[in-house]
């Protein structure tokens, strides 16, 4: 265990940030993971919490000092269906934000940067099978936009001030510990819990509606171990395409009538559908495999009876 690493989780109240904390717990014990929202965590308890705006970036600097931190994974970001209803804090939280982290990385604050990025990097004009690495993007949500504009500017700290930053193009992520919030891909979370408690589920997006999907524990494993990866390794500097599987509405709810013969879905496709539609329905993450080693573990129905599995004992 490398005991000189000292993790600043910032947004670790989220879906991704509670998974990462348990994770990276194991790996560098709870005394060296910070975990930081504007709001109080529930669970975390082990962890040292601070009450963190990464806006405010001297309060950021504080705590990075307090603590004598190396590594920030920064989580804090409004997802495309809530950006899309208020663009301007979308913009200014994923921006704002991340300019402060890498500004401090820039000064030499902390040593290395997780910063994720998505999907939605993607656009209409972009292939939406196999989607390369590199290729046409033409995001047309303010998530999208943002998260483009992010990679574009960690490329340029990396180049221009070598800041060691490292990220991910997650696609939609499932798990049964936390809720998603505020995604377009979060109907397929939600369906699990409607199934088990009343049996039926509507859903935001058409049934064939194809999207890159993983399991949360795959999206945990990866981001540890590209942020863990030598440096030399790392081919790209912007954000790594990354994926698991893909399914649709219709194939999601097929699977999860094995389990629960009685589950019926109906579909009202809303502001989101749009969304969904703009976005690649499978991804080539051959660089993420040949540079750090990347492989899913989940597929489609491993992933089905872990979210029933779980979410039975939970609820
Ligand atoms: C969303 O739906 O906004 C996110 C994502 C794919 O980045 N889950």
């Amino acid at each position: 265990m490398d005991t000189s690493t000292r993790i600043l989780i910032i947004g670790a109240g989220g879906q991704i940030g509670v998974e990462l904390t348990e994770a990276l717990n194991k790996i560098y014990g709870h005394q060296n993971v910070i975990v930081s929202d504007i709001k109080k965590i529930e669970g975390l308890d082990e962890n040292s919490f601070e009450l963190l705006d990464v806006l405010d970036k001297n309060r950021l600097l504080d705590v990075i000092k307090k603590y004598q931190i190396t590594e920030i994974y920064l989580l804090a970001a409004l997802l495309s269906a809530t950006a899309e209803k208020n663009p301007e804090l979308g913009w200014k939280l994923n921006m704002e934000g991340l300019f402060n982290v890498l500004d401090l990385a820039k000064e030499k604050h902390i040593q290395k940067v997780f910063w994720p990025s998505s999907i939605a990097v993607f656009g209409p004009h972009t292939p939406k099978k196999n989607t390369p690495q590199y290729t046409v993007m033409d995001p047309n949500t303010v998530y999208g936009i943002s998260k483009l504009a992010g990679e574009r500017w960690c490329e340029w700290y990396y180049m221009k001030y070598a800041v060691d930053v490292r990220s991910i193009r997650y696609p939609g992520l499932i798990g049964w510990k936390s809720q998603p919030g505020g995604g377009t891909t979060d109907y397929a979370v939600h369906i699990f819990y409607e199934a088990l408690k009343h049996q039926k589920y509507t859903c935001f997006l058409r049934e064939d509606t194809m999207l890159p999907m993983m399991h949360i524990e795959d999206a945990v494993r990866a981001t540890i171990e590209l942020m863990q990866a030598p440096a030399h390794q790392l081919t790209v500097r912007s954000s790594y395409n990354l994926a698991a599987m893909s399914f649709t509405p219709k194939e999601l709810a097929e699977k999860i009538k094995k389990h629960i013969p009685e589950f019926q879905i109906h579909y009202a496709p809303d502001f989101r559908q749009s969304i969904a539609d703009s976005w690649p329905q499978s991804i080539d993450d051959s660089y993420a495999r040949n540079d750090w080693g990347w492989k899913h573990v989940y597929d489609t129905d491993k992933l089905v009876e872990n979210m029933i599995v779980n979410i039975k004992n939970k609820i």
